[in-house]
C-alpha cells in the first residue's frame, strides 16, 4: 500500500515542530501526528472515498477515536483553488482510519485540509495532502 504525503504538509509540521520544540519538549503536542493517505490516487466519481490513516508519530501507532473534520477539499494543486467540493465524513472502518465521501468531479490535483481533536490532547492537529483523482 502506497502512503503519499504532500511536502506542503511536511513543510507545516517542520514548522510546527520547531516552534513547540522552542517551548517545550516534555508535553505532546499536535506534531506529534500525522495525517497518512491512504492511496495516492483516487477515481473521478460522485462520491469518491477517500481514507487517511492518523499517526502518533512517537510510537508509529495509529490514533482511535479522534474527531476528524475535513475542512476543505479542493483543487489547488492543479491551479483551481477555487473549486472546491462536497465532502462529508463517514464511519471508521478501522483503528486510527478517517473516511470520507466527496464529489470528485474533476480529474487532477486535488488538496484535502483536516483538522482533528485528538483524545487528551489540547492542540488541534491540522494538515493538508494533496492527492491526484484519475478517470
Ligand atoms: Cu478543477
Amino acid at each position: 500500500m502506497l502512503i503519499f504525503r504532500s511536502t506542503r504538509a511536511l513543510g507545516a509540521a517542520f514548522v510546527a515542530l520547531s516552534l513547540s520544540a522552542s517551548v517545550s519538549s516534555a508535553f505532546a503536542g499536535a506534531s506529534d501526528y500525522e495525517f497518512q493517505l491512504l492511496q495516492p490516487e483516487a477515481q473521478v466519481s460522485n462520491d469518491a472515498v477517500v481514507a487517511v490513516r492518523l499517526v502518533d508519530k512517537r510510537s508509529g501507532k495509529p490514533v482511535p477515536d479522534a474527531v476528524v473534520f475535513a475542512s476543505r477539499i479542493d483543487m489547488a494543486p492543479a491551479g483551481m483553488a477555487g473549486m472546491a467540493a462536497p465532502i462529508e465524513a463517514m464511519p471508521s472502518t478501522e483503528t486510527g482510519i478517517y473516511r470520507f465521501k466527496a464529489r470528485l468531479a474533476m480529474a487532477g490535483g486535488w488538496r484535502l485540509s483536516l483538522a482533528a481533536k485528538v483524545q487528551g490532547e489540547m492542540e488541534t492537529v491540522q494538515s493538508q495532502l494533496t492527492f491526484k483523482a484519475t478517470p
